[in-house]
């Protein structure tokens, strides 16, 4: 049987092209996700939980960017204040965040950084940007440069590893079929 390692290289490739582009998906570093259902009422199950913005806090370092992603199916609003003051936006605003779209904020300075959806005025957060918490956003943030650069390799990447898995594929059908070889 010659073809049988061309089975086999398939398999593999195949694998190595689900496992490249896998980290593509989820949550990446300094990444705030919108929790599902959190502008349902007061009494949504993030409300008590706190983490209608998730993670709550976020702790990061000074010059880092945040990117709030809109993972639920209604709009939202990300306005920087409390909403109980009259700050919403001084500091950062995005007044229509739809679904699956993102907001990037740069945080140049310490500090503690209310934030809330003046849409739903119950979804509150902080962003807590610490120069003393480079021990726990140091790496991160190479995460972060890490998926950022990964990302888009890992595209083109994959799209060769699976047309050489094809090709090697349609090698294997000719040979077992027995149509003449190359
Ligand atoms: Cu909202």
């Amino acid at each position: 049987m010659k073809s049988k390692p061309f089975g086999a290289l398939f398999g593999l490739l195949a694998l190595v092209a689900i496992l490249g582009v896998a980290p593509a998906f989820g949550q990446t570093a300094n990444e705030i996700d919108i929790a599902t259902g959190a502008g349902g009422s007061a009494n949504a199950a993030c409300v008590a939980a706190n983490n209608c913005f998730a993670p709550n806090p976020l702790t990061v370092a000074p010059g880092t960017t945040v990117t709030w992603k809109n993972t639920d199916t209604a709009m939202h609003v990300v306005c920087s204040g409390k909403p109980t003051d009259d700050e919403c936006g001084k500091v950062f605003e995005e007044d229509s965040l739809k679904p699956g779209k993102t907001f990037q904020f740069t945080f140049a300075d310490a500090g503690t950084y209310d934030y809330f959806c003046s849409v739903h005025p119950w979804m509150t957060g902080q962003v807590i940007v610490a120069a003393g918490a480079t021990t726990s956003t140091t790496p991160m943030q190479n995460m972060t440069t890490t998926d950022n650069a990964a990302v888009p390799e890992f595209g083109p990447v994959a799209s060769i590893v699976l047309a050489i898995a094809v090709m090697s594929m349609v090698v294997f059908a000719a040979k077992t079929r027995g149509i003449p070889k190359f």
